[in-house]
């Protein structure tokens, strides 16, 4: 088994601690930070959703997955947010209300981060409210939506009809993203753009970032 294997093997099983150090152990064997992210502990998270969807395994034993993930992301995140040069623009990202979701978001924010932007991170269960006075407040030109759940989806029309009822959708254009989404229901609600990925969330995000109001 390769050692990113063998992350996303500890991943499922939950185990912080190892998970921290076989991380530790292939950044020094020289490999590299987005191929851990995906090889690792990305596949293994993969690998948690359908054991869960399919009920052979339950919510605790996703809460310690989702523990190991952040405990191997810790090690990566300066990695992955190394090139930073803090000019290309500001981006309000959150979780929308009732999605708990953190885990992809975050790593959204560390991407963005990493490609210059400054971020704005609500957390988790924000309110469209909170996405748009935020927007306002700190001048940013873009809101990033992530939700995880169908049953959350909806909330992102909801943020996209409040900056239309305020007029500032020339100002301020809407990414979303999250498993739950897809492109054909970011162009259904109306959204400017959909990030499969926090790769992708990069590409469209700098796209929107340079669409002058
Ligand atoms: Co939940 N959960 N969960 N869960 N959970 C899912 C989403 C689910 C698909 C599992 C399943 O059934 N197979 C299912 C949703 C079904 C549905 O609605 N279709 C589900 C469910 C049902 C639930 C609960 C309702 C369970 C319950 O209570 N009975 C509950 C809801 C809580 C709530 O939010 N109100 C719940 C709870 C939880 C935990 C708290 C235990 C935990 C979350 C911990 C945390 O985030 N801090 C959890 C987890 C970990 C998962 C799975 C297993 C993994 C999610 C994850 O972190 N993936 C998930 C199954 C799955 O998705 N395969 C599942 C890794 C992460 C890197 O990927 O978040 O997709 P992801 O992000 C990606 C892209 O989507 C994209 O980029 C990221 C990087 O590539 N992306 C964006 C994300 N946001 C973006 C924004 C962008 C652009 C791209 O622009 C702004």
């Amino acid at each position: 088994m390769s050692i990113l294997s063998d992350i996303a093997a500890s991943l499922q099983r939950g185990e912080d601690d190892e998970v921290a150090s076989l991380v530790r152990q292939a950044l020094d064997d020289g490999q590299d930070a987005v191929a851990i992210l995906h090889g690792g502990l990305i596949a293994g998270m993969g690998v948690v959703g359908e054991q869960f969807r399919e009920r052979e395994i339950f919510l605790p034993d996703v809460l310690l997955a989702a523990r190991a993930m952040y405990a191997g992301l810790a090690l990566l995140k300066p990695l992955l947010a190394k090139d930073g040069v803090p000019t290309a623009g500001t981006v309000v990202i959150g979780s929308v209300r009732g999605d708990l979701h953190d885990i992809g978001k975050n790593l959204v924010g560390i991407m963005l981060a990493g490609a210059g932007f400054d971020v704005v991170d609500l957390g988790s269960d924000v309110a469209p409210e909170r996405f748009v006075d935020a927007a306002c407040d700190h001048g940013a030109s873009v809101i990033g939506l992530s939700a995880l759940l169908t049953t959350t989806m909806p909330v992102m029309k909801d943020v996209v009809e409040l900056v239309r009822a305020r007029g500032l959708q020339d100002r301020i254009k809407i990414i979303v993203g999250g498993a739950a989404v897809s492109d054909a229901w970011a162009r259904q609600i109306g959204a400017d753009a959909y990030g499969y990925d926090a790769a992708s969330a990069v590409e469209r995000v700098r796209a929107l970032a340079r669409t002058p109001a």
